[in-house]
């Protein structure tokens, strides 16, 4: 009996040295063991699942940016005119829309882009109300490329170097645009979710016909998330950071988002 019992403490403690020395073990090695353990988890589309999970997080977030971009409305298109000719910022006569060429900075190279190459993007048109700060607004029909779709393609790079993946990880594209004219005077900043609203335009025409130098040839935004002080005429150079970029008429007193 007495020996019995002896053997069943013995097992017993036999049975608790072996737990803690398990646990002993796997804490001493739980930062190895867990790296070991999330590089040797299944594979989804090329990332371990936890890390996939993580970015699945990010894609539910990703949608919402697209999801939630509430659209402004659309006019026929017989109720489109001509707008007046509003400010003159940064648009000193002396340019040459033929040697114009636009300027793409981020975190990789930057590039370099002709017209054409905005063009071979998909062609928007929209009817819409241009608003001005002032007090007035217009229905015009304009004609370019989204700039979502524009980032897609000519983006100048991401943190990690990979391709941006626009509609899934827009934070891979940083979290504002700059976009200034081609002599720096007139500039004006975009948070990501305006810049890639199916709304924001890089526009090159204003009612059928090619855009006029004095509304903003050869390439100008379009935002109706915005005021127009934000629909930059004579775009120069597009810059995707994560710093807030300078503001022509946020230095001057007017909200800095501008939206309406
Ligand atoms: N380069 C440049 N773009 C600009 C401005 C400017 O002064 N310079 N003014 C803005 C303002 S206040 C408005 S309301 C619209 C007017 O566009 P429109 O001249 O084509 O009507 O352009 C915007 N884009
Ligand atoms: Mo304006």
């Amino acid at each position: 009996m007495s020996t019995n019992r002896d053997l069943d403490v013995e097992r017993e403690m036999h049975r608790k040295s072996r737990r803690s020395f398990l646990m002993l073990g796997i804490s001493a090695t739980a930062g190895f063991a867990g790296w070991t353990w999330l590089t040797t988890r299944p594979e989804v589309g090329g990332l371990p699942y936890p890390l996939r999970r993580a970015l699945e997080l990010n894609e539910k977030l990703a949608e919402r940016y697209f999801k939630e971009a509430r659209l402004a409305p659309t006019f026929p298109r017989e109720m489109a005119r001509e707008p007046r000719v509003n400010g003159a910022e940064g648009l000193p006569s002396a340019f040459d829309p033929l040697a114009w060429r636009l300027h793409v900075l981020g975190r990789g190279e930057p590039r370099q882009l002709t017209l054409e190459d905005i063009k071979r993007l998909p062609r928007v048109e929209m009817t819409t109300e241009l608003k001005c700060i002032e007090g007035w607004s217009v229905i015009v029909n304009w004609a370019g490329s989204r700039l979502s779709d524009f980032a897609a393609e000519y983006h100048s790079g991401t943190g990690d170097g990979t391709p941006p993946d626009v509609r899934h990880r827009p934070r891979d594209l940083g979290r504002y645009v700059g976009l200034e004219t081609p002599d720096g005077g007139y500039y004006v900043a975009m948070d990501m979710p305006s810049a890639l609203h199916p709304q924001t335009l890089l526009c090159y025409e204003m009612n059928g016909e090619p855009l006029s130098i004095e509304h903003g040839a050869p390439l100008r935004l379009i935002t109706t998330v915005k005021y127009g002080i934000k629909s930059i005429k004579r775009i120069g150079r597009i810059t995707f950071t994560d710093e807030r970029p300078p503001d022509f008429w946020a230095e001057r007193g007017y909200d800095w988002y501008a939206g309406h």
